[in-house]
């Protein structure tokens, strides 16, 4: 039998094998990327339905913190992450908000999101649009609070996950009456953010304009909810060319990879849909299994090849928004874990996938091609489909050439890597 690993001597094992597993990058070169940890990640104790936490509480200052110290240069948090329910909108919102901007500055950390928790507190029973006014009228107030906060923070971007937008029961809720009630709540968000930047814009004396923040809806096909209104990036898309939206301009996606995956979809797919419509604003990077629940893995522990397919993708199509990291740190990993291997490991990850997916674009392969696949093999006039396709047909095998040639790319092969 092995001897016993003592608790005095683990973390020192886990730091010396994580060293021995190299590929990792330094702080200056992870933040290059526009990379954001969320404070729910980093502080999630391992509860689930089935399960106790596994890790102790960890608070915003020690989370920014350990973030500095990784090189993730942005955080992102839910108002209740941070701010107990009954301390919103109170006095006590805005010193914890000024610590919070504390830690930040000294850190050197930005604040890139704010989401609000509209699923947890017994309050959202029946959903944030439920039928009693009143519910809908707090969750104004609470999206309105979000807006301001992050104004307060600097941020540039703010999420909103509909959560229990849905029902357990079937007919009890009309679905056409709560997606009004829904646009109401975003509305009222957007509406807030025109005042506040208006304000802004007023105060700032070299009359530089101080702009809107982008407002950005994420779906999840399950949880917590048995049927869900708006399960997809696609439904998203479709609600904010609704008509019910004031100002459809001021809201975009917030794409999951894993929320897309969990459908069936292709997640390449769902965000080019989005690319095309000028509404992928941000993106929450993970990764996981098709037609599962919402495991929220590191990004590249299950599907590397579809992640450097989706990097390639958003490479050629520039974007430029943010990654959030929006996983979850297994149970199995410690406190320490969590800022020793969790994070920075997904962070390194992503800057490899990020890179294969460069080398991939550039490859001269890969490149040949596609060129030779777009030129196609005959005469672009005729109208005989026998004909056309046996001037293409050669060239069709290039297919399964490239994507062997993206897995070779992925593996090292290219460079000449071999096993024996
Ligand atoms: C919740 C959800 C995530 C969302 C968060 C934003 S809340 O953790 O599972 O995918 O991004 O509200
Ligand atoms: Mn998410
Ligand atoms: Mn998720």
């Amino acid at each position: 039998m092995a001897k016993a690993v003592t608790p005095k001597d683990q973390r020192a094992l886990v730091d010396r094998l994580m060293s021995a597993c190299g590929g990792s990058y330094s702080p200056e070169r992870r933040r290059k990327h526009f990379i954001s940890g969320p404070q729910w990640a980093a502080a999630y104790q391992g509860q689930a339905l089935f399960h106790a936490p596994t890790r102790e509480p960890v608070s915003a200052g020690e989370v920014i913190r350990h973030f500095a110290e990784i090189g993730i240069g942005y955080w992102t948090t839910h108002d209740t992450d941070v701010i107990s329910t009954e301390d919103l909108m109170t006095d006590r919102q805005a010193e914890i908000v000024d610590e919070i901007k504390k830690s930040l500055r000294q850190h050197g950390v930005r604040c890139s999101m704010v989401t609000c928790e509209t699923f947890f507190h017994p309050v959202w029973a029946a959903g944030p649009a439920a039928e009693a006014p009143e519910v809908r009228a707090y969750a104004a107030a609470r999206v309105e609070n979000v807006v301001e906060i992050g104004h307060e923070l600097g941020a540039q971007f703010l999420v909103y996950w509909p959560g229990t937008l849905g029902y357990l029961l079937q007919g009890a809720i009309d679905e056409a009456q709560t997606l009004r009630w829904y646009a109401d709540a975003i509305n009222a968000a957007c509406e807030r953010d025109i005042v506040l930047a208006g304000r802004k814009r007023q105060k700032s004396r070299n009359g530089k304009r101080a702009g809107t923040l982008r407002h950005c809806l994420e779906a999840k096909p399950f949880e917590p909810q048995a049927e869900i209104i708006l399960p997809t990036t696609d439904a998203m898309l479709a609600f904010i060319n609704s008509g019910l939206l004031k100002h459809p301009d001021m809201v975009g996606v917030n794409p999951e990879y894993l929320h897309e995956l969990m459908w069936g979809s292709a997640p390449r797919a769902a965000l080019a849909r989005a690319l095309v419509a000028g509404k992928l604003w941000h993106f929450d990077v993970n990764d996981g299994y098709r037609l599962k629940h919402d495991v929220d893995i590191g990004v590249g522990l299950v599907n590397p090849l579809d992640w450097v397919n989706v990097l390639m993708l958003l490479r050629s199509h520039g974007y430029k928004g943010p990654f959030n990291f929006d996983y979850k740190p297994p149970r199995t990993t410690s406190n320490y874990g969590v800022f020793k291997v969790s994070f920075p490991s997904a962070v390194d990850r992503f800057i490899t996938l990020w890179e294969i997916a460069g080398e991939a674009l550039a490859d001269p392969v890969i490149e040949e091609a596609t060129e030779a696949l777009k030129a196609g093999g005959g005469d672009a006039s005729s109208r005989d489909p026998a004909a056309i396709f046996a001037a293409n047909k050669e060239l069709l095998t290039l297919h399964e050439l490239i994507a062997h040639r993206l897995v070779e790319i992925l593996l090292g092969a290219h460079r000449g890597r071999t096993f024996h």
